[in-house]
């Protein structure tokens, strides 16, 4: 061993709280011999901190508090353990089992030598020697990775106390609720482009969200673990004695076994920053992380509709086909896309002469259709001189370097490619200069782009991504940056559409590869899946936990990228699309057509009854994402999240929450006659969303279930607002009246809302143009007012149709009034047998105060 391994290397810890219930803790080396890498552009600004004090001070103890002694700190020199304490309940304690390690960096070893070929030389060295080489050179299969900076991982681990339930750190094709890993694989969050991925595997795939979330009935806390490099994510959890600060004997004798859960968390390099996140309820930790990485990115209102894609939709003539199946099957969708196959020779930003001869036109085409298009824009770029965005790339050096100082030359698409190095900010603000409707040519306002392969995929590479001994902008070896490089793609390439609109225009782009923090750019999508029925049934958990790290809008590939679906597979899978935050058909190049009325009258009119479904229930989910973009409330929650203290909802994973109003059981089981619906809360009232009957009792009930529908319940105590009938696509449904679903609780109340802007502009933002509305029930009289008086947004647009769901009696006399004193007596029935009543033709203003009276 070299000595430098015994040398008293000094940490440095830094501990803040931040505004909010966070806590940060900071190692690094006290003076490196080279700065590690710290996570840039992924917090949102400097967190404004708070002051500790410090409460208590003995040798090797510190106590530090919060202002308002709601926490204390108790920070233990030897061994380093820092334990967190909410009003006198521990909640966490870190390097309880003493996992903390921080390989410092080192001088280079004097004799080693760094070569492929001398490599067999160095094995024939003493076995010591090996192991401190192995250190710095690495062989994977028959990559070589070369460690210039030496090894400098770093590791911790966490307590959890009184928790056995956590969740979080997608992407995984793996169950809600995150497992033991003491006797298999770790959680690995490393982005990696795997082609048909297996289920039920702690591989990363794509996506790597550092956030755990740990719950118990009383209290929700979460770990970020800001690192980018390859993260090992460790889970144990166990039963151990009661954990009480200070107790007395007769108390210890007396102890229950109490659920403990550990994390141990491992980064190939950088530093350790972990942001604790107190809480205490699921959407505090959501508002904290938010406040942290930002809140999800407002989309535009097309892009909540139907998205209809394939590898590929070949050219002009099968654009427009596609496009007018769907008038002609009158099914409704926004948006057709175009895969790689669209460009010239995969240089992206170009079309093919042959098959795109006037892609300008078809974008015409498709705008008179209020329809758009979505292009791929993938991140390698083709190695061609001629090649405009090759040539000016390689000329200012803006691609990823080898290890010599060479472009890095990988395999992708078109052949021998270089990468664009987003991380550079320079090359971010000129990546996004590309998509000036100047320069991108041929490309329209109604076009919009999709990243993919930004893991980033290279194949024949190292698990099929760069190796990590490439070197990116400031000299950063690609391992430190692994994980941002889809992040940083997404956030130049949104910039740039952004850009294109001198500022006036939502951006619409989908990612593959995601970190915290994507969820500012836009959408994500879980890839590769396969056309099989456990594919749709994963999905579910992979989507709630996608959105518990923060990012609302993300969905799966409608019906399975990878295989031919069967027509039952389709049909359950857009009937659960339909009500998950990103809605998109895709499908592989091998995989036959799949448009939604390829598969008989029957099954066409079953998908197109979903679709519409959707549609109709846009402005539920447009609200639901205003609350994601200004509260940071996920649009799709798993049922803990809603009902905290149900222990029984703690696993659950085949049914979720749309919001807070909407319980949503997908059918992921072939000739399903049943599902066993969890209807949780015992207090609840639910209601069946289409036929408006009560369900009798809450607990389990097992649902008759037909090909017609998934099972959906409206919540007791929710209004929602609903568009009365669907149109070809969302920007013709703008003047189409509203519907509310007043769903009543035990008391006989309901409240809701309704957001409504002009569904693609900034203006809600700069000029506060927009509706924020609220819906109340209360005393028999449904009342409609203003939520932000800030905003304001004239529509001519009216509620035309309200339903009350568990009206108690029929009815004698309705009326109407609205703020200027005009009165109305309104048209109602009332059906007996599901206590609905229904008042028709309303007309009454969106914009403005009025009530309904009921006697
Ligand atoms: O390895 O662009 O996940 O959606 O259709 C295939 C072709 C590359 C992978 C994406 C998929 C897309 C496909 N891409």
């Amino acid at each position: 061993m070299q000595p430098d391994c015994f040398l008293q290397v000094l940490l440095q810890v830094e501990i803040y709280e931040i505004e909010g219930n966070i806590f940060r803790l900071k190692i690094d080396e006290a003076s490196p011999l080279r700065a590690r890498y710290k996570v840039p552009d992924v917090l949102i600004k400097e967190p404004t901190t708070q002051r500790l004090f410090i409460s208590h001070k003995e040798a090797g103890i510190l106590v530090l508090s919060s202002v308002n002694e709601d926490y204390k700190l108790q920070v233990t020199a030897n061994p380093f353990q820092v334990e967190l304490q909410s009003k006198g309940e521990t909640v966490m304690s870190i390097n309880s089992n003493g996992l903390l390690y921080f390989e410092h960096l080192q001088p280079p070893p004097s004799d080693r030598k760094p070569t492929a070929q001398n490599e067999e030389e160095a094995s024939d060295s003493s076995k010591e020697k090996q192991e401190d080489l192995g250190l710095w050179q690495e062989k994977f299969g028959s990559f070589l990775d070369i460690k210039a900076h030496g090894p400098s991982s770093v590791g911790m681990d966490f307590s959890l106390h009184g928790y056995d339930h956590v969740y979080g750190i997608p992407q995984h094709t793996e169950t809600l609720l995150l497992k033991n890993t003491s006797d298999g694989d770790a959680y690995r969050l490393y982005n990696l482009d795997i082609f048909g991925h297996k289920i039920h595997d702690k591989i990363g795939i794509y996506g790597s969200v550092p956030l755990l979330l740990a719950h118990k009935p009383n209290r929700t806390s979460g770990i970020f673990w800001l690192n980018s490099s390859e993260t090992l994510v460790d889970i144990s959890t166990k039963a151990v004695a009661e954990h009480t600060p200070s107790r007395s004997a007769a108390e210890t004798a007396k102890q229950r076994a109490v659920p403990l859960t550990n994390v141990r968390w491992m980064s190939e390099s950088g530093i350790i920053d972990v942001f604790l996140l107190m809480g205490p309820t699921a959407f505090d930790i959501f508002k904290q992380f938010a406040q942290l990485t930002g809140t999800q990115a407002l989309p535009p209102l097309f892009s909540l509709g139907y998205h209809q894609c394939r590898w590929n939709y070949e050219d002009e003539q099968d654009v427009k086909a596609v496009d007018a199946g769907f008038d002609a099957h009158d099914i409704p969708y926004d948006v057709i896309w175009l895969d790689i196959e669209h460009t010239d020779g995969k240089r992206y930003f170009t079309w093919d002469k042959q098959k795109f001869q006037n892609p300008r036109k078809m974008q015409e085409h498709l705008r008179k259709k209020k329809r758009k298009l979505v292009v791929i824009v993938d991140p390698h770029i083709k190695v061609d001189p001629s090649y405009p965005l090759y040539a000016q790339a390689k000329d200012k050096g803006y691609f990823v370097k080898d290890r010599s100082g060479q472009d890095f030359e990988g395999i992708c698409w078109p052949g021998s490619s270089c990468y664009l190095d987003f991380t550079n900010p320079e090359v971010r603000k000129w990546y996004a200069d590309q998509f000036a409707f100047k320069t991108y040519k041929a490309s329209t306002n109604t076009l919009f782009v999709w990243n993919d392969m930004n893991e980033p995929s290279v194949f024949k590479g190292a698990e099929l991504t760069m190796q990590k001994d490439a070197v990116h902008y400031n000299n950063w070896e690609h391992r430190e940056v692994h994980n941002l490089y889809g992040f940083y793609q997404q956030m130049a390439t949104a910039e740039g559409l952004i850009r294109r609109s001198s500022g006036k225009e939502r951006p619409f782009v989908l990612t593959r590869s995601f970190f915290a923090g994507s969820q500012k750019y836009g959408a994500v999508w879980t890839g590769d899946n396969t056309a099989e029925w456990s594919y749709l049934k994963i999905s579910i958990p992979m989507l709630l936990t996608i959105n518990m790290a923060g990012i609302s809008f993300c969905g799966a590939d409608v019906g399975g990228f990878i295989g031919d679906p069967e027509p039952e597979l389709l049909v359950r899978w857009y009937q659960a699309g339909a009500y998950q935050p990103f809605f998109r058909g895709h499908s592989n190049m091998e995989s036959k057509r799949r448009e939604p009325w390829l598969f008989g009258e029957k099954n066409t009119q079953i998908i197109r009854k979903a679709i519409r479904e959707r549609y109709v229930l846009l402005p539920y989910l447009y609200t639901l994402f205003y609350r994601a973009h200004t509260a940071a409330e996920p649009v799709m929650r798993s049922l803990w999240i809603e009902f905290p203290e149900k222990m029984e909802t703690f696993d659950v994973e085949n049914e979720y929450m749309l919001g807070n109003a909407l319980l949503v059981h997908p059918v992921t089981e072939k000739e399903a006659k049943t599902v066993t619906v969890l209807f949780p809360g015992s207090e609840e009232i639910w209601y069946d969303f289409r036929k408006f009957k009560r369900m009798e009792d809450a607990g389990t009930m097992k649902i008759p279930v037909t090909l017609e529908n998934i099972p959906v319940f409206q919540r007791g105590g929710t209004v929602i607002p609903l568009k009365t009938a669907a149109g070809k696509s969302t920007e013709w449904m703008i003047d189409i009246s509203y519907e509310l679903h007043v769903a009543l609780d035990t008391e006989a109340y309901a409240i809701g809302e309704l957001y409504v802007d002009d569904g693609h502009s900034f203006q809600y933002l700069h000029k506060k143009q927009f509706l924020y509305r609220k819906f109340t029930f209360h005393k028999n009289i449904l009342f409609s007012s203003c939520v932000d008086a800030s905003g304001q947004y004239h529509t001519t647009c009216v509620v035309e149709r309200v339903i009350v769901l568990g009206f108690g009696k029929q009815p004698t006399f309705v009326t109407a009034s609205s703020k200027d004193g005009k009165k109305k007596e309104v048209v109602f029935t009332y059906d007996t047998k599901t206590s609905a009543m229904t008042l028709e033709n309303l007309a009454l203003s969106v914009d403005a105060d009025w009530e309904i009276c009921i006697s």
